[in-house]
């Protein structure tokens, strides 16, 4: 396996026309010496070449992993010494903030303002899980007589991190923070359509101290790389963020060798206007929830279910900022709504509309691909509302994964949980009401991991992230998140 120049992980330009995969502290290429590329989807132009790892790699990343777990220093390293480095990590990465907006807008083609917000909260969780591994101990336990029993939590080991392509550098954050927090090795496997920022994360994790093979980052398809992580003996633990079917055959795979597992998957989260909510507040709650990220979000609120007695009143408002919002440069901080993340996606998005219209359903606003001046070989879809829909369509049932919203009437409290409920998922929900009482009376009985009051905003490190259902299970971004990259250990002893 060929090594670059940079043995060291010395600060490489975050934008570069090659990137490598990151094993055993060293930018390698792949053993087979590939390439792919990637692209940016807002012009459809090729950004930079990646190395495309295959089986061998992943192979190779493990044994770095297990080495770097079994036999090197990082668990122990006393906690206060991990967490210095983890303030580290964050720190360079704020002293690179704008690079990393850059390169992250460059690979998804998502707005300025989702980028900023994104790369903040990816070096905010550093931060966290530097503060809340310090105070995550285990207990001292009352026996009877004279036994004395205590905990200790101890790193589950190698962990395998696959990672999505909606917030790459984000996401490769939820997973490697807590994971090295804790005393794990990890094996990162960023989406084939946006690898660039994961990469540039595990050389700043090198740079800031972070021991060889604790950070592994193998570049490659799901199907070769993914699921030899998912498949191998070594490996103790995998982390999933992404699609549902996905999700099941690692959960599958997993079970051959009882890995622990967490899964972050699909979802379609309901939105509920009761009659005495805000209605400006909860026109551009709902704007956020639906649009914001290009509605590629696995908690985008896509079912919105508006009371009937301000239905007309709301939705005059809600269609006319649709229509009003800014697709374009996603360099620009005006720009609302950015690309799709490729061609094929965009393709899922208009099937999904176009099995609504046949279903009977209007289209409000959009409905089709944007035409984005001087972004023309990009990949866009118009923002897009869609009514007189039911539970039985595709649209309502399945998770799109672009900016479409179906919208519904409700006359009832009962009646709309019950309808926010009928969905194989249970991820985000959000509530609009001025009625307290209303507001977590409700909030009890959703079937969901996140419900929202009166704000459209879902995650802060500190609040955990999970679902219910089939969105999964395991919390990220909290402090329980720890004791998912931890063993309990009991000790008994007689005195
Ligand atoms: P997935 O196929 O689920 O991809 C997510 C990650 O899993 C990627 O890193 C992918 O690698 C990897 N992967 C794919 N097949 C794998 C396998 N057999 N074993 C192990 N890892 C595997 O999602 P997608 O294709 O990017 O998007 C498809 C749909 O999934 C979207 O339309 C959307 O509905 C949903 N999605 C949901 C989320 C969240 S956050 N819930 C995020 C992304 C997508 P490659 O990139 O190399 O394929």
């Amino acid at each position: 396996m060929a090594t670059v120049k940079e043995q060291k992980m010395e600060k490489l330009e975050t934008k570069r026309e090659m990137y490598h995969l990151i094993i055993n502290g060293e930018r390698v290429e792949s053993v087979s010496g590939e390439t792919f590329t990637t692209y940016n989807p807002a012009t459809g132009e090729p950004i930079a070449k990646v190395a495309k790892g295959t089986k061998e790699d992943a192979e190779r990343a493990i044994q770095a992993a297990r080495q770097a777990f079994d036999h090197g220093k990082w668990r122990h390293f006393p906690v206060n010494k991990r967490a210095r480095i983890l303030n580290k990590i964050a720190s360079i990465m704020r002293s690179r903030f704008n690079e990393l907006v850059e390169l992250e807008i460059l690979d998804t083609g998502k707005a300025l303002s989702a980028a900023q917000g994104q790369v903040m909260q990816a070096i905010e969780d550093f931060e966290f899980y530097a503060s809340a591994i310090v105070g995550h101990r285990g207990t001292v336990n009352n026996m009877p007589g004279t036994f004395h029993n205590f905990t200790e939590k101890e790193p589950v080991g190698v962990c395998a991190q696959i990672i999505p392509w909606n917030y790459p550098l984000m996401m490769a954050a939820w997973k490697i923070a807590p994971a090295i927090a804790a005393g794990c090795s990890v094996v990162v496997k960023p989406a084939s359509l946006t690898p660039l920022t994961c990469i540039v994360l595990a050389e700043i994790c090198h740079e800031a101290g972070v021991p060889e093979g604790v950070v592994n980052v193998v570049t490659g398809s799901g199907s070769e790389v993914g699921n030899y992580l998912v498949e191998h003996p070594l490996v103790d633990k995998v982390a999933f963020t992404g699609s549902t079917p996905v999700g099941k055959n690692i959960m599958e795979k997993a079970s051959k060798t009882l890995k622990r597992v967490t899964l972050e998957l699909g979802g379609k989260s309901p939105n509920i206007i009761f009659e005495d909510a805000d209605i400006d507040a909860a026109v551009s709650g709902s704007l956020f929830g639906i649009f914001y990220n290009t509605g590629q979000s696995c908690e985008a609120r896509s079912r919105l279910y508006v009371h009937e007695s301000i239905y007309d009143q709301f939705m005059e408002k809600f269609v006319e900022k649709t229509k009003k919002l800014k697709l374009g440069n996603p360099f620009e901080q005006d720009t609302h709504v950015g690309a799709i993340i490729s061609r094929e996606q965009l393709e899922v998005i208009d099937d999904y509309v176009k099995s609504a219209i046949e279903e009977g359903a209007t289209i409000v606003t959009g409905g089709k691909e944007a035409k984005v001046e001087g972004f023309e070989n990009g990949f866009w879809y118009e923002p897009t509302i869609i009514t007189d829909v039911n539970h039985q369509m595709k649209v309502v049932k399945e998770e799109i994964f672009g900016p479409v919203v179906v919208v519904m009437k409700f006359n009832d409290e009962k009646e709309v949980i019950k309808l926010a409920n009928d969905s194989e998922y249970g991820l985000g929900s959000a509530i609009w009401t001025k009625d307290h009482a209303r507001a977590i009376r409700v909030a009890k009985q959703i079937q969901a991991g996140i419900v929202m009051i009166n704000s459209p905003f879902s995650a802060f490190p500190g609040t955990p992230f999970g679902g219910y259902k089939q969105s999964g299970f395991g919390r990220e971004l909290c402090i329980e998140t720890l004791d998912l990259y931890t063993e309990t250990k009991s000790i008994l002893s007689y005195y």
